[in-house]
């Protein structure tokens, strides 16, 4: 009996502890602030390289996107690789690599993938979806969304015409209900092949809480207190 009631007050010792650290889902903020939990995303600040996802584009690390569109590269310095793009440094460290994309041409409607993963996921969680883009030309600037499984969710980043180096945030959070691996993409709703030209670097997908229903505190309050005191009889 002893042990029972030393197991009841354990059991809601983990409770009131698993309430403190709750991520309560009202409270989730929509504006950036970066998750401290573990980046899901292979190779997101693209350190390894060309390597690690795939792209309705072609690679093409050759240093030459121009003048051909629908064409990216992994490297230091878009100048490098496109004579007429811009010259400045990745985001990560501003001396590592990030993707250089000529965007390109597709059919209407299609949507080319500009990056894709997959990415294994817990039921019933909540992850922060992030990614920056910085314009390397200023015409006809990229559009860019997130998609699951090829549904487009969270909102269109319509990059900046500053080619300066000017890294800007899409971010949106998204509950993965009862999924358990999903693609992961950045899509690109700007059809033009002339400029639409542009940088991606630290994509990340990270766990920002669980979305199962917590016992309400005053049930664990109530539960506690019951423990506590057969405990304080017996003891
Ligand atoms: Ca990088
Ligand atoms: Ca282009």
């Amino acid at each position: 009996m002893k042990k029972a009631l030393s197991s009841i007050f354990a059991f809601a010792t983990i409770l009131l502890g698993a309430r403190a650290n709750a991520v309560p889902i009202t409270m989730l903020d929509l504006s950036y602030s970066e998750s401290t939990s573990k980046n899901l995303v292979f190779n997101g600040d693209f350190s390894a390289g060309d390597t690690g996802f795939s792209s309705d584009y072609s690679s093409d690390n050759s240093h030459n996107l121009y003048p051909v569109p629908a064409r990216y590269a992994v490297g230091q310095d878009p100048s490098e690789h496109h004579s007429l793009f811009s010259s400045f440094g990745d985001r990560t460290t501003g001396d590592g690599l990030m993707m250089i994309v000529n965007g390109g041409s597709f059919p209407e409607g299609a949507g080319p993938v500009v990056w894709s993963q997959t990415i294994d996921v817990v039921p019933d969680t909540n992850y922060q979806l992030s990614a920056w883009i910085a314009s390397t030309i200023p015409t006809e600037v990229a559009r860019l969304q997130f998609a699951i499984n090829s549904e487009v969710t969270g909102p269109i980043l319509t990059a900046s015409t500053d080619t300066s180096g000017f890294w800007e945030n899409l971010s949106t959070t998204w509950y993965s209900d009862s999924n358990t691996s999903v693609e992961f993409s950045l899509m690109n709703h700007n059809p033009a092949w002339l400029g639409n030209d542009f940088a991606v670097d630290d994509i990340s997908f990270r766990e920002v809480g669980t979305q199962t229903s917590v016992p309400e505190p005053s049930i664990l309050i109530g539960l506690g207190a019951i423990a506590f005191m057969l405990r304080r009889k017996l003891s």
